[in-house]
Parts: C-alpha cells; structure tokens; sequence
C-alpha cells in the first residue's frame, strides 16, 4: 500500500510538493477544479464548504485540460520525487450535461472522452469522479473534532432545491432562466450512468486510464430533489457489475461509506477489495450516519482504521491511500498541520500492519 496526498489546484506548488514528500507521501491526487471560488464562505486552507449557489462558478467551458497541462503537472511532481497517480473529478463546465441529460449531453461526453484520453497520453494512470447531479451540498462546519476542532458534519437533512444553472453544486451557467432543475427519477439518474460508461469505458480502455467512481456525499437517496447513486455501501455492486471492465473501479471513500444508513464498514472493505475493484481509497474518520454525523480525526471516530488497513492488506490491495478531509488544527497552517497528523497515523498505520503481516 502507498501512500499518497491529495491537493486541491491552488495547491499545486512547489511548496506543496515538498510538504507532501516531507509528509511521506510518494504519490498525488491532484483536483484541476478550482472550488474555491465562492468567497469567504471558502476558506481556501479547507475543504469547499460553499452556500446555496454551491461551491461558485465552475471552469471554462471550452478549455479542456490538455495533454501538455497533465504532462506539465506530471513532470514538476516528478521532480520533487512524486507521482501523479490520479486526477480527481470531472469540472461541471465540462460534463454537466451528462448528469443533468441537457442538450450539450452528445458535445459533453465528447469532452470526457478528450480528457480520458489526455491523461492516458500524458501517463496519468486514475481519473476519479462523482456521477452526482446535486454533489457535494448540505454539510454544516463547526468545531465538531476532538479539542474543538473545525470539521464538517451533517445536522439533518438538506432539501433546498437545486437551482437552474447548476450541477454538482457548481454554477455552469450563471444567465439561467429562474426555477430549479427538475428532479429526476433514480431510474433516470441510472440510466444516465449506464449511458454514460456505455460511452466512455471503451475509449477508458484504450487510453490505459481507470476510472473510479466516488460515492456519494453525503450519501442520502434524496438531496436538493435529486436522486444519488451510490449512497448504501451495496449500490457500489451494482455499478460494478453494470460493466465488467478493469477500467471501471472505486475511488473508495471509506468516510462516506461508514456514513451510509445501512452497511457494516468493515464488511464492505472486504466486499470490495477482495474483488480487487478499489483503485485508491479516500481515508477519513466519521462518528454517525446520515444525516446526523460529524467527521473526526483518524484515529477518534466509528471506524477502526487498523482493522480496516489488517483486511486491505489480507486482500493484497496494493493502491494509494490519502488522507480525504480532516478536521482543521489551531494555529497558522490548520490544513497543513490536519494533513500531517493525518500523514503521520496513516504511515506508523502502515508499518504497523505491514511488520505484524511478515511476522504470520
Ligand atoms: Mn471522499
């Protein structure tokens, strides 16, 4: 197991680099969306956390990322001694159509495709995403971690409707007329996804380039009156076996997986991994389910991390592993010292199960 660090595109410096290797991480995740656009409701040293309008407005929709721009990007982490190992979600600008079924849907998965064959040209190995219409929305921010650490929760359920103009809790289009997006059917969402890997798993396949899906966060059937996906640790199955492929895997987020209503965590690692179908893991702590939980630091929530990492190493799950959010720690760098608490547990974790594994 490897283990990795995730950094939003504001964070794609240098001096992130050298944190991230300082840290022990020899691979990254990086985020080419830029959500932290939404102003002082955005800390840009958090998590997005956003307002109504989401997380602000998404990217241009006529620029895709290029071959050159990944390869760039590949080559300073190479520099530093790291490797780029996935690229995290799709921009709305770019595919918003393919969740919403718009009239842009033919031209939007045209886009998917150009980018999943750029980062197979540029040796980019992972695109994960979220098949999500409404994304990530509803979540409060207060000092919920251990010794009044700020971290994200849930405190009931969020119904807001969705408004015209958005997708995956970003503006793609801010002249939409007034009025909310229609909800859709869970039949129809489904059907939009089925359509979706229909398109893109063969070109997918092709560029040498997994892709691996998120759950939903947080994962409630209903949010903003649209239906999700991925929100019982069992629908991670059915997208699995909607097409059998190697390059249709899990960007497995075992926070949002422990948070779902139904579901024993430890049952659903070893589901999943034992299937060989995790392409690298999302890890985060949380204490409750939906709709009322709290994330914590790593080793202080409802999960057994050890246990988890004992069953990922059983299965010879060989991936990245990256700290997913974590709570923000008092001082003047809260993400950078939450990360490297973080980095700090997850590498003794590591060695830990490693030495006892060699000793059976
Ligand atoms: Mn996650």
């Amino acid at each position: 197991m490897k283990l990795g660090l995730g950094l939003y595109r504001h964070m794609l410096t240098r001096e992130h680099f050298q944190f991230a290797r300082q840290a022990g991480a020899t691979h990254i995740v990086a985020h080419l969306v830029d959500y932290f656009r939404g102003g002082a409701h955005n800390p840009r040293d958090n998590q997005p956390i956003g307002t109504d309008r989401g997380w602000g407005l998404a990217g241009d929709p006529n620029t895709l990322w290029s071959v050159a721009e990944l390869a760039a990007l590949r080559n300073s982490l190479a520099a530093e001694g790291l490797k780029l190992e996935a690229i995290e979600n799709f921009d709305p600008a770019h595919w918003s159509d393919v969740l919403l079924d718009g009239p842009k849907k033919k031209a939007h998965l045209e886009n998917c495709k150009t980018i999943i064959r750029n980062l197979g040209a540029a040796g980019i190995p992972i695109l994960g995403y979220n098949f999500s219409i409404a994304g990530v929305c509803g979540r409060t921010h207060a000092a919920y971690a251990r010794g009044g650490a700020m971290s994200v929760g849930m405190e009931g359920p969020f119904d807001t409707p969705m408004p015209n103009g958005m997708a995956w809790n970003m503006v793609v289009d801010e002249r939409a007329p007034r009025g909310n997006v229609p909800s859709a059917t869970p039949e129809q969402l489904w059907q939009r996804f089925d359509e979706f890997l229909d398109e893109v798993i063969p070109v997918a396949e092709a560029a040498g380039v997994t892709l691996a899906l998120h759950p939903d966060d947080p994962p409630l059937p209903f949010m903003r009156g649209q239906p999700r996906l991925v929100y019982q640790p069992q629908l991670y199955q059915r997208v699995i076996d909607s097409h059998a492929s190697r390059a249709n895997a899990l960007e497995f987020c075992l926070g949002t997986l422990a948070e779902m209503a139904e579901g024993n965590i430890y049952e659903t690692v070893e589901q999943y991994s034992r299937q060989r179908k995790i392409s690298y893991i999302h890890l985060r702590n949380v204490a409750g389910r939906v709709p009322f939980y709290h994330e914590t630091f790593l080793d202080d929530g409802d999960i057994d991390l050890l246990r988890v990492l004992q069953i990922l190493k059983r299965n010879d799950f060989d991936g990245v592993l990256i700290p997913d959010h974590t709570p923000q720690m008092s001082c003047s760098a809260p993400w950078h010292a939450g990360m490297a608490f973080a980095m700090g547990y997850i590498k003794a974790a590591l060695q830990g199960v490693e030495k006892s594994h060699e000793e059976f």
